[in-house]
């Protein structure tokens, strides 16, 4: 049994004035885990006070300064792999697939970062103006649990090569993950206050940060309701916002698509993270002719994903990473009964010997349509939702029919078909043929999927302040 009874405040581990603990539960087994103890109000206003302290040293330092930071980080992470990719696997149920792509993923947004360090224009001319982009200041990172230290990873990056300081609110169900990134970060050798991490409740901690007054900005990743708490918070003292919020993201299959490759790409894209990804590709929209053809595809690559402990290297889909989660899923599944659509594969219930954890049968529905809930909510969880369209005007119209917009996925075989129906949908990011992720792209949601973006330069611009200097 572990005990996480320390934050990071000040390039120190210390012990939070909060008293309350938290229990730490494995989502494989329902086991305890550990706890951690959860930083009050208190702790957040310290950790603010030391970012606030360092921002006047740190927005000064040279651009070799900062890369020097970045790759030292980055060491101290390759140091531990295994932790990495183990604490993953065990405190939220990411498979061993997930956790090491991820882990990857990790590594290379430094190597991104480095290089946009190494390349962005700080000073600018605009008209006949100096344009100086400064470092905005102090920046809140209030993330969840769905993919912890990669969240981490890309927002403090950014804010290190912005010259920017920061104060870290992880979800308190990532304790374990949290350990071990303020681990790294602590041998990484960062000027002390740069980056300070409160472990606690978001009502508590999150909400601290949302209104303290010299916090400058926010970067969120989480859910659309709690989005717009932050940003209704925030606007009390001008903060800037970055919100990554939720996604319901269409999967267009055009009718020249080769289905033997893109409906096991689509099954992937529904099913990654175990459903617990924000990019998640959750509507799948076929021809209507195709539908017999893809119905056999996906019960046979359904009935072969392997559902079950996370750990091994052959699963597949692992458990939702609480009991409450899991909870979530179940009675969305039971919503899509109860409005007429039909389980093609999976349903109710845990699969047959994974009682003891929270594992949810890989579900996919058929007769949906798009105004159903199960089309137009994030489920979080492996529950795929087939459409049907006769046109590609109006499978458009379906993927563009929704409040959210931050991914969406186009499979055709003719790649300039595919291109020009991706121009016409509005998500901030379009798959064409494959999943990918490029760190230089920008990402973030059109609609209510969020505010801004992140990565790239685009990204790096949401942390900088321009001052234009006219003479
Ligand atoms: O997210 P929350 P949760 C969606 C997904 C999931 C649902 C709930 O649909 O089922 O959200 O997940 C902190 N002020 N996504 O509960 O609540 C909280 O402590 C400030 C989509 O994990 O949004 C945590 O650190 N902060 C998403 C963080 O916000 C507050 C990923 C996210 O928690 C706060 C995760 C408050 N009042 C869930 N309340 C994606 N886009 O990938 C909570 N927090």
């Amino acid at each position: 049994m572990k005990t996480i009874d320390k934050i990071y405040i000040n390039g120190e581990f210390v012990t939070p004035l909060g008293q309350e603990y938290f229990d730490l539960i494995s989502p494989t087994t329902n086991e305890k885990l550990g706890r951690v103890r959860l930083g009050n109000t208190e702790d957040t206003q310290n950790a603010i006070i030391a970012a606030k302290n360092a921002f006047k040293t740190f927005s000064k330092t040279t651009i070799a300064e900062r890369v020097q930071y970045l790759q030292n980080i980055k060491t101290a992470i390759e140091k531990r792999k295994t932790d990495f990719i183990d604490i993953m696997i065990e405190e939220y149920g990411g498979t061993r697939q997930f956790a090491t792509i991820s882990y990857e993923y990790m590594l290379k947004g430094f190597d991104s970062a480095i290089n946009l360090l190494n390349t962005y224009d700080f000073t600018k001319k605009m008209g006949e103006s100096e344009v100086q982009m400064t470092p905005l200041g102090v920046v809140g990172i209030i993330i969840p649990w769905n993919s912890s230290n990669g969240f981490i990873c890309s927002k403090l990056s950014t804010a290190i090569v912005a010259g920017c300081t920061t104060v870290i609110k992880p979800s308190e169900m990532s304790a374990q993950q949290t350990q071990l990134i303020a681990e790294c970060l602590h041998e990484a050798g960062l000027p002390k206050g740069v980056y300070n991490i409160v472990n606690g409740l978001g009502d508590v901690v999150g909400a601290e940060i949302s209104r303290n007054p010299d916090i400058a900005k926010i970067s969120f990743t989480g859910s659309t309701t709690v989005g717009k708490i932050i940003a209704k918070e925030a606007i009390n003292t001008m903060k800037r916002v970055t919100l990554e919020l939720g996604g319901k993201s269409p999967n267009i299959i055009l009718d020249d698509a080769d289905l033997s490759k893109a409906i096991p790409l689509a099954m992937s894209a529904a099913y990654m993270n175990n459903g617990q990804a924000c990019i998640a590709g959750t509507r799948l929209l076929i021809p209507e002719t195709k539908l017999e053809e893809v119905k056999l595809l996906i019960k046979e690559i359904v009935s072969n994903t392997i559902v079950g402990d996370p750990k091994n290297e052959t699963t597949a889909v692992g458990p939702m990473v609480s009991t409450k989660q899991y909870a979530r899923v179940q009675d969305y599944i039971q919503i899509g009964i109860n409005e007429g659509a039909e389980v093609l594969i999976g349903g109710l219930g845990k699969p047959e010997g994974l009682e003891n954890g929270n594992f949810v049968k890989p579900t996919v529905f058929i007769n949906v349509n798009n105004q159903m809930r199960i089309a137009r909510e994030e489920i979080f969880g492996p529950v795929l939702s087939i459409i049907t369209y006769k046109t590609e005007e109006e499978a458009i119209e379906i993927a563009n029919d929704t409040t959210y917009g931050l991914q969406a996925y186009v499979s055709s075989s003719d790649a300039k078909r595919a291109n020009k129906v991706a121009s016409q949908i509005n998500a901030g990011r379009v798959q064409i043929n494959g999943i990918g992720h490029d760190p230089m792209a920008p990402f973030g949601g059109f609609k209510q999927s969020g505010i801004g973006r992140e990565f790239g330069v685009l990204g790096l611009e949401a942390y900088l302040e321009p001052r234009a200097l006219i003479q």
